[in-house]
């Protein structure tokens, strides 16, 4: 590292034009690559879009854009005010080079602090990332083998092919006795682990159709390479429907239930799919896998009613399914999923993961607004309070009431005139999420709504991020307020650098990025770098206490991350935290022209 003392730093200060220079200035004695103390997209920015790196330093003081080779200044500026940041207290700066807008790859230069990784300016900055996060979910397909021309270094055997499912004694009925079988192949590993969970299908699938609905035109032009390229539907579609067969295949074709999960009764070992041999069952129905499923078949039926050619007879069958899910849920209220009794009551014990509910108030309200939205019968719609409070909630596995208003607003011109009567309301909740997490961004050390409190570092905080992400994106719909997209990429900005950890959260886009997540395949695949567009659970104050992995340094909230293979609270991965990655990258691709000064409608 290069110390500078005052007077040389107030010399290198006039021999710059601060915020305007291009290529007049001197170049600032260069420093080593990639100093950890400058925090950045690790990809880099759109042209006409907010360009900003967080310098952590006490010293005020000039910095520099310049070639990779620090030859040649691009732009000179000056670091902000120092801010302290709330959670560590530590101290930061913004370089900000908004103004610089020419496509290229450089670095910034920061005296006594040093240089940054090599970024790149251009459109499209994100559209590798957009492809290829989709692409993270065609790595988690159970059932089949992935070939080489798809999966390139990461093609693999097929594993678990879940044609002889047992029925565990806890999902036991007349027509499927305890220790029968069933047909559910297909759909994705949840996550690092290789069970299916409906729960957590159901906000991932709900979020890429959701995208999809939100961004129909482009989303047809995203493709990520997979079998199904090349077909009549949207790779997007495509990769959605790979889950949602299977889904459909959790559903007790005699009285509707949903069961909870499909999963070995304990967590396979680090194994590649082929090699894990362990019985699967289906266990318990579950209300909150019902109504999930209700949502997701609900919302996807409209979806395919347009692929009718394509998919004969396929939303019909969703929305058969969706409205006899719904059903078998109001007859079954109470049917909550409580492993530990289960475990009390059946053989074989289950301890995989839970998604575990006490609540299912928000999966009807979701349920209710898709079989409303769908079938436009008041009934559903009135069946719930979609109100029950003035609280918007951040969706999340446990809480998918705001996805209820994200599709309601969306399909405003399609409301029934009772639906009407409330849509203001609707638009009100979104924008007050919205504007909770774009107020005070100014004033945070990263300049990120993400993390602007503490406890936004649970496991799985990388999807925080992102899901807070689509809440500003759904706001600069409504309103065309172009702030909320700034603050929807700075989000964006956390999750691939700028963040306190210094990592881009997604496997193989950065420079910095998790080489050992908790993922079976990428421990057990002898291959160096792990499987590609996986998005890290991220920093989680609490991930020492649960995961137990050994080599955490500091309990500061904001830096609880290690990228360890044990470490599955911080550094797993997992459908329902790529569903929204894939959302925010593709939804910025598709408005990354409203950035631009003055254009502030959509
Ligand atoms: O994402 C889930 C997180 O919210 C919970 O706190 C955690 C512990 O119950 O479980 C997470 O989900 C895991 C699931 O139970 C099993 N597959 C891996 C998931 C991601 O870690």
């Amino acid at each position: 590292m290069v110390h500078y003392n005052r007077i040389s730093l107030l010399l290198l200060l006039s021999l710059c034009l601060t915020g305007t220079g291009r290529g007049q200035s001197a170049p600032l004695p260069a420093a080593a690559a990639g100093s950890s103390s400058i925090r950045l997209n690790q990809l880099g920015f759109y042209p006409n879009g907010p360009k900003i790196a967080i310098i952590l330093t006490d010293a005020g003081g000039p910095f520099q854009v310049t070639t990779p080779d620090g030859k040649k200044v691009l732009f000179s500026g000056t670091l902000s005010e120092a801010r302290k940041n709330s959670i560590s207290g530590k101290t930061a700066r913004t370089a900000d080079f908004s103004a610089f807008r020419t496509a290229g790859t450089y670095v910034i230069n920061v005296p006594g602090v040093g240089q940054s990784y090599a970024f790149t300016i251009k459109q499209n900055i994100h559209r590798d990332l957009a492809s290829g996060s989709l692409k993270g979910f065609y790595y988690q397909r159970a059932s089949t083998s992935l070939p080489e021309k798809f999966a390139g270094q990461w093609h693999r055997p097929a594993g678990h092919p879940d044609n002889q499912v047992l029925i565990h004694p806890s999902a036991a009925s007349a027509s499927r006795p305890a220790g029968t079988t069933i047909a559910s192949s297909g759909g994705w590993y949840d996550a690092g682990d290789y069970n299916k969970y409906i729960v957590n299908s159901g906000i991932t699938v709900g979020t890429l159709l959701s995208l999809y609905e939100d961004f129909p035109d482009f989303c047809k032009q995203l493709t990520a390479n997979i079998p199904e390229s090349g077909n009549r539907l949207p790779d997007l579609l495509d990769e959605s429907l790979w889950n949602l067969r299977w889904m459909l295949t959790m559903q007790d074709p005699a009285d509707g239930g949903v069961y909870h999960k499909l999963t070995n009764p304990k967590f396979d070992g680090m194994v590649m799919p082929d090699k894990a041999k362990p019985d699967r069952y289906v266990v318990q129905k579950s209300v909150t896998a019902a109504l999930d499923f209700a949502a997701v078949m609900a919302q996807a039926s409209r979806i395919f009613n347009a692929y009718n050619r394509e998919l004969p007879g396929l939303s019909d069958s969703c929305k058969t399914a969706a409205v006899k899910a719904w059903q078998w849920a109001k007859q079954n209220p109470n049917a909550l999923y409580d492993q530990d009794a289960m475990n009390k009551a059946f053989d074989p014990d289950v301890v995989t993961g839970t998604y575990g509910d006490r609540d299912a108030s928000d999966e009807w309200i979701w349920a209710a607004a898709e079989l409303y939205l769908t079938t436009k019968d008041d009934a559903y719609y009135t069946a719930v309070n979609l109100f029950p409070d003035d609280k918007t909630p951040l969706p999340s596995w446990p809480q998918v009431r705001t996805l209820a208003y994200y599709s309601l607003a969306r399909m405003q011109r399609q409301l029934t005139p009772r639906g009407q009567q409330d849509l203001p309301k609707i638009k009100a909740h979104i924008m007050q999420l919205a504007d909770q997490l774009r107020q005070d961004v100014s004033r945070q050390a990263f300049q990120t709504p993400m993390g602007k409190s503490a406890s936004d570092y649970i496991w799985g905080s990388s999807a925080v991020a992102a899901n807070q992400g689509i809440a500003l994106i759904q706001a600069y719909r409504l309103s065309g307020e172009k702030s909320y997209l700034e603050a929807a990429l700075s989000n964006m900005d956390y999750m691939l650098g700028r963040n306190a950890v210094g990592y881009s959260f997604v496997t193989g886009f950065g420079h910095k990025t998790p080489m050992h997540p908790h993922h079976r395949p990428s421990v057990a695949d002898g291959i160096d770098v792990p499987v590609p567009g996986l998005l890290s659970g991220g920093t989680n104050a609490n991930a020492a206490r649960q995961d137990k992995c050994a080599g955490y340094t500091t309990t500061i909230a904001d830096e609880v991350y290690l990228d360890a293979d044990c470490s599955y609270a911080s550094n797993e991965i997992a459908i329902n935290w790529n569903a929204p990655l894939v959302y925010l990258a593709t939804a910025l691709e598709a408005l990354q022209d409203k950035l631009s000064t003055g254009n502030t409608r959509k």
